[in-house]
């Protein structure tokens, strides 16, 4: 048996809160524990392991002990680097940087597997990610990468175009992944997939274990989160969904006439969670003082770890506010709105311009 795990965005930071940074630890160490029960035979992980290819240190030593715990229960963490994982320029791989002290294997190329003996000899094949520059180069990689006596495991951080459709944010079509695998374990897209492919091998994203953006709380509320078992004693691989916990998210449209009513039943509401959860206001309906507004959420505070508002209400046609006493959120939002921006890419944008990191946040902006 392994446990594949994908996108655990080691050191991400939601919302520039501390918590958010905990959750996304407290997911890991969540897996660990499930490898350690399971006595899985290998950890695969299929890339972004940290949010960025330089992690603070806080994040390494979260990662280091672990790891470490891993290895004393005798259990490879066997990885591939993702996107986020790539250094830009002339930077080193964290993960080199963990496999020098024996706490990861790196797979680096297509052409030699790690074989496991899990009952049967499983020989794993993987390949750091690819920027969509370079497909070709990584089409000419797969073509090279030939199944061997045995269960055959292909691991691989790229967009496939079934999933992600939008130019230049996929690299390979299902068509592309070479024939003859067992299981093909995939990591990039956050939400978990499961595809049985036409000779009966199958086809798994194990998705990102915590609620890393807040266009995932459908798939959490569909899907869940978490890891996949992976079964190959048989010549068809049997998966099995390990949810892991995570912090509880909702999102709430309410009409700004009927705000102060619906944050009262929420307050009932969320209360009885086991966990406090985060909190996404979508306000419609006419336009309403902010003060007064997050005067009446602050209520919230008590209930939820974190409450943010996105203001959709409409400004009266002729009674503008004057732009003097708008925060420059609202300038933007009113200006994108008018040129026929959608909410979502609104968010995104101004999610982008409140980030440091601008180039991060233009690669997810580009669904990267
Ligand atoms: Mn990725």
């Amino acid at each position: 048996m392994l446990l594949h795990i994908s996108d655990t965005h080691l050191g991400k930071r939601e919302y520039n809160l501390d918590s958010r940074e905990e959750d996304v630890y407290n997911v890991f160490e969540q897996l660990m524990d499930e490898a350690i029960k399971e006595r899985v035979k290998a950890v695969i992980h299929t890339g972004d392991l940290f949010d960025v290819y330089e992690p603070s240190n806080r994040s390494k030593l979260v990662a280091i002990t672990a790891l470490k715990r891993l290895r004393s229960a005798e259990i490879p963490f066997i990885s591939i680097p993702g996107d986020h994982d790539t250094p830009k320029r002339k930077g080193t791989y964290t993960h080199k940087l963990l496999r020098e002290v024996g706490l990861l294997e790196v797979l680096s190329d297509l052409k030699e597997p790690r074989v496991i003996e899990d009952g049967v000899r499983v020989n794993i094949f993987g390949s750091p990610h690819f920027p969509t520059s370079s497909k070709e180069a990584l089409k000419d990689d797969l073509a090279h990468a030939s199944p061997r006596e045995g269960r055959n495991v292909l691991m691989l951080h790229q967009g496939l175009r079934e999933y992600l459709p939008y130019d230049n944010s996929w690299q390979l079509q299902m068509m592309d992944l070479p024939q003859g695998f067992n299981y093909y374990a995939l990591g990039h897209l956050h939400s978990r997939k499961k595809v049985i492919m036409p000779d009966g091998s199958l086809l798994a994203i194990a998705g990102s274990p915590e609620i890393m953006r807040r266009e995932e709380i459908d798939d959490w509320r569909r899907d869940g989160k978490g890891a996949y078992l992976v079964d190959l004693s048989k010549e068809e691989p049997n998966l099995h969904k390990v949810d892991i916990e995570v912090r509880p998210q909702q999102i709430c449209e309410v009409e700004s006439q009927r705000l102060e009513d619906e944050v009262q039943s929420l307050i009932k509401e969320l209360r009885n969670l086991p966990r406090k959860p985060i909190l996404h206001i979508i306000l419609t309906g006419t336009s309403m003082e902010r003060a007064k507004v997050m005067k009446i959420l602050s209520r919230l505070a008590e209930v939820t770890e974190h409450y943010r508002l996105e203001d959709r209400t409409v400004l009266a046609k002729g009674i503008r506010s004057d732009v003097r006493s708008m925060g420059a959120n609202e300038i933007i939002i009113d200006y994108l709105r008018e040129n026929g921006y959608n909410q979502e890419e609104i968010s995104q944008i101004l999610q982008l311009l409140e980030s440091e990191e601008v180039e991060e946040q233009l690669k997810r902006f580009a669904g990267l």
